[in-house]
């Protein structure tokens, strides 16, 4: 896997309304949230890849997690319908930014009655797994299974119990290693891999991404990033703190691809 491009969304002062499953962490602060979102651009320009940066949308205050309305592939792009009603209108937003990279006939949609958020959607080289969750219908991974499956690609279904997306609690950093927290340790699923345990007390740093050989590793998470460097890899941290008070990690902020 080689990344190219990827895209992001300025966060909306709206932000504060985002949708949170920890509320006792407070809003977010936005001017503090931007200078994140800045450090986030200049961390992934690092490594490589060319950043598209769409206008903040007020209307939409979990907008900034471009994650969930789109999954983009190596062979199309897949324009989701998000489970959550407040942030459902956020795929006509981001379809327009995807169709810059891709031919009409290699943008596919999930439909009603299927619902699917991309921050379910865990790529492993051809291999999708695709998390069942309070966004994630069954419908949904259908569908999403019968576009891969065009494409000559493949994915499995993996149900969650605790989580609120597959990518809250595990991560594929490449080279057959996993970032694995709670639920994830022990499922089977992933038996096949390198599985890289996370302590409970820093299971939101589960979520780091890939790219391009150096991975981005959320700041304030010291056994995550020896972790990380002692399977090799480069780092680099950024503050996420803003984004965390809305259940959101480094994954959910960028589509890469
Ligand atoms: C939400 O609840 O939808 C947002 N507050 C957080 C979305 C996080 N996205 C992701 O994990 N892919």
């Amino acid at each position: 896997t080689k990344f190219t491009n990827v895209i992001v969304r300025r966060p909306a002062k709206s932000m504060v309304e985002g949708i949170t499953s920890a509320p006792e962490l407070g809003k977010p602060d936005y001017e503090l949230a931007c200078k994140q979102h800045d450090d986030y651009i200049a961390a992934l320009k690092d490594c490589g890849v060319e950043v598209t940066v769409l206008p903040a949308l007020e209307q939409f205050p979990d907008s900034c997690f471009v994650e969930d309305p789109a999954v983009v592939t190596r062979c199309g792009a897949i324009i989701t319908n998000p489970g959550a009603a407040s942030r459902n209108g956020e795929k006509d937003e981001i379809e327009p930014a995807v169709r810059q990279f891709f031919d009409d006939s290699r943008v596919k949609h999930i439909v009603s009655p299927g619902t699917l958020d991309g921050g379910d959607v865990m790529m492993v080289g051809d291999h999708f797994y695709v998390g069942r969750s309070a966004r994630t219908n069954e419908e949904g991974i259908r569908q999403f299974f019968e576009i891969l499956e065009g494409w000559g690609l493949e994915g499995s279904e993996v149900p969650l119990e605790h989580v609120l997306h597959l990518k809250t609690g595990v991560n594929y950093l490449e080279d057959g290693n996993m970032l694995v927290s709670g639920e994830f340790v022990t499922k089977p699923d992933f038996e096949q891999y390198h599985r890289i345990e996370i302590p409970e007390d820093e299971a939101y740093a589960a979520n780091c991404i890939w790219v391009n050989g150096t991975v981005i590793v959320p700041e304030g998470y010291p056994a995550v990033l020896a972790a990380v460097q002692d399977a090799g890899y480069e780092t680099i941290t950024v503050d996420t703190s803003e984004y965390r008070k809305l259940d959101g990690g480094l994954s959910c902020l960028s589509l890469r691809f």
